[in-house]
């Protein structure tokens, strides 16, 4: 207790931040009382019984099948550019969405389709970029996914690609660019699917982004880290909540002998509730690496939904967020006068490798001052080192699922080895993955050629209806393990190997798509095939750099069925052309 009082003290002396947001993050609003609060849906479209959505409701429609088809589009235009700024106080260059870190909001309500238009800016120097719509099933579109080498090609500098598909599933996501590690230097943002719920609240206060972030440049510490010798654990700096935090320059510069200009007292995040009022959160986990532990001080939990599945309410001081994953959460502002404030605190558990591992932000009730530091104490909940997330017992999707019986099982081991220049990377599955950007997996299965180079790490479920996949963890370290285009079912999750039968709760497990599988543990889950080529990896975005990454071929005689839109060859011709003209450095699996 007396380490983060000081902690805090000696970060936020102050709530009045010494530098404007456009310094510290762009044009993005995100973390400042400016920030609009959400609607509960989104104007357009019918609205039959006064919802877009109709009838539907969350407890009662399956959602992988029957989302409404609201003939609704809405359009974004993403131009990616480098920019400088100082989100703690720490001034470095990024990589923006719209000049805004984070980057701007996507808004949709469930069914409506999305379109964004992505313009490739980035120079001095260039560099390709693809952007992954996180949870998004893309049923019938598996090349909208993002993911280069895998589903497209980059999209080369100078060059756009539009992006379109289906919000089937609501709730609240993400979308990061899923090109080498670039998004851990800020091409990220939240995405927002209106949709049904049972329930009750008052006020959507919209994204709560939680991310550990580096001072360094993301090829920097790539290439660092996979420099012969090079160690895989790779420290943040500090801890960011809505993409602000203070950091302390002088014991940086001190240890560094950095002269790269820094401020103390940047300025935090900053959120207003209103007395007595219920708000809904909805906390993304937008990092590179760190599992972060999210409360407020004073105020209960109650989590009704993780990731894209809503689920039985259920009450908590601390939620437990690996790379990717989210919950929506409400929080009832009972907890004092008109005139109170609290701390909002995430923080980086043991397993993460953190400098500056606890974030704050303020959250104000009405008649507050926003000027001043709350003055709240953190509840007595200690990190208990699992590195795992919540009890799986208590997260029970409300649109009940029992596992079907399934037709295949994989089992996958995760292993760090040396490779014979002494670079330390990952296996998965017994190989170490390296994209062929020029060269997409999918189509390469939609041309009806199912035969890959090994270092493409391709696992072919041919015409499995529902496969069940154990990994093996044998690392020291936990990882938040992403299915791409599924929402999988979660059986099993502990310490050492699974027993080969234990479910829990066989008539309706987690479903999400991300979860967390413990170091030298085991995690199992299971997926109901969508046609695709999806990547099945850790949200790591250093591990995944350094090889911990698969693809899963997903009934391959639907995907050669397909009609890929010409702008996906198109792509892939303006990548080759820019190759062949210019040289790209591939320093990691791509991915
Ligand atoms: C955050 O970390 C501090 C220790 O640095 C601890 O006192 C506090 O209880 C933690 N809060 C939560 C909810 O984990
Ligand atoms: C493209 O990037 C450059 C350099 O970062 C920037 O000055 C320019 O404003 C960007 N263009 C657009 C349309 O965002
Ligand atoms: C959660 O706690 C609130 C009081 O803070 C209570 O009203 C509610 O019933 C609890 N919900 C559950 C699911 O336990
Ligand atoms: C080891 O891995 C690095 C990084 O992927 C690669 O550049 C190098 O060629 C590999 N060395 C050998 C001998 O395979
Ligand atoms: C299938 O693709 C691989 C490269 O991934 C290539 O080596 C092989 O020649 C292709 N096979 C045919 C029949 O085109
Ligand atoms: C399921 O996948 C396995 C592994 O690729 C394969 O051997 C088997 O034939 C597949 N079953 C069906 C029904 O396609
Ligand atoms: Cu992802």
């Amino acid at each position: 207790m007396g380490v983060l009082l000081s902690a805090v003290t000696e970060l936020v002396s102050s709530v009045v931040g010494t530098l404007t947001q456009s310094r510290t993050n762009g044009s993005s609003l995100l973390g400042t009382l400016l920030f609009p609060l959400l609607s509960f849906y989104l104007a357009g479209g019918a609205l039959p019984d006064g919802y877009p959505w109709g009838k539907l409701t969350d407890w009662g429609t399956n959602p992988y099948t029957d989302y409404p088809r609201t003939g609704v589009i809405r359009t974004y235009d993403f131009t990616v550019s480098r920019g400088v700024i100082a989100p703690d106080g720490y001034q470095r260059p990024v990589l923006l969405v719209n000049g805004a870190f984070p980057g701007p909001l996507i808004e949709a309500n469930w069914g409506d389709k999305i379109i964004v238009n992505v313009h490739n800016n980035i120079t001095g120097p260039e560099e390709g970029t693809a952007i992954h719509w996180h949870g998004f099933l893309q049923q019938g579109t598996p090349w909208e996914d993002g993911a280069p080498g895998v589903s497209q090609c980059p999209i080369a500098p100078a060059k756009s690609f539009t992006y379109e598909f289906v919000a089937s599933l609501y709730g609240t996501t993400w979308y990061h660019a899923h090109y080498s590690a670039q998004y851990s230097g800020g091409l990220a943002g939240p995405i927002v699917i209106h949709g049904p719920t049972q329930a009750n609240y008052d006020v959507d206060i919209g994204p709560v982004m939680l991310s550990d972030w580096y001072h360094r440049a993301y090829l920097d510490i790539v290439k660092t880290m996979l420099a012969p010798n090079g160690s895989p654990k790779v420290f943040s700096d500090n801890n960011l909540i809505n993409g602000k935090m203070n950091f302390d320059c002088a014991t940086a510069a001190a240890a560094a002998g950095d002269k790269t200009p820094c401020t103390n007292n940047a300025g935090i995040a900053k959120f207003k509730f209103q007395t007595g009022k219920t708000h809904r959160l909805r906390l993304i986990n937008s990092g590179a690496e760190g599992v972060q532990r999210f409360s407020i001080d004073g105020h209960t939990l109650t989590v009704i939904a993780n990731d894209f599945t809503p689920v039985k309410p259920y009450n908590t001081t601390v939620v437990t967020l690996g790379v990717g994953q989210r919950s929506d959460v409400l929080v009832t502002a009972n907890a004092g006068t008109a005139k109170a404030a609290f701390w909002m605190r995430s923080n980086l558990t043991s397993c993460s490798a953190a400098r500056q591992p606890n974030a704050v932000a303020a959250v104000y009730y009405d008649q507050a001052d926003t000027n001043k530091a709350p003055t709240s104490s953190p509840w007595n909940a200690p990190d208990p080192g699992t590195c795992t997330n919540d009890d799986l017992a208590t997260t029970q999707p409300l649109f009940p699922m029992a596992v079907p019986a399934a037709t295949y099982s994989q089992t996958m081991a995760v292993e760090l080895f040396k490779n014979a220049s002494a670079v330390t990377l990952w296996k998965f599955n017994g190989v170490s993955m390296r994209a062929d950007y020029n060269q997409p997996v999918l189509l390469q299965a939609n041309q009806g050629n199912l035969t890959f180079p090994p270092e493409w790490n391709v696992l072919n479920f041919y015409a499995n209806a529902s496969v069940r996949v154990v990994v093996n963890n044998n690392s020291p370290s936990s990882h938040p393990m992403h299915l791409h285009g599924h929402n999988f079912y979660v059986l099993h999750e502990g310490p050492g190997a699974w027993d080969g039968s234990s479910i829990v709760r066989p008539s309706n497990p987690q479903r999400r798509d991300v979860q967390l599988v413990r170091p030298n543990g085991h995690l199992v889950l299971q997926f109901d095939a969508n046609a695709g080529v999806w990547g099945f990896h850790c949200h790591v975005a250093w591990h995944a750099s350094g090889g911990f990454f698969s693809s899963f071929v997903v009934k391959p005689k639907e995907v050669q069925q397909m009609r890929i839109p010409l702008t996906v060859q198109q792509t892939c011709r303006d990548w080759s052309a820019w190759t062949s003209r210019n040289v790209v450095e591939q320093i990691d699996s791509g991915t």
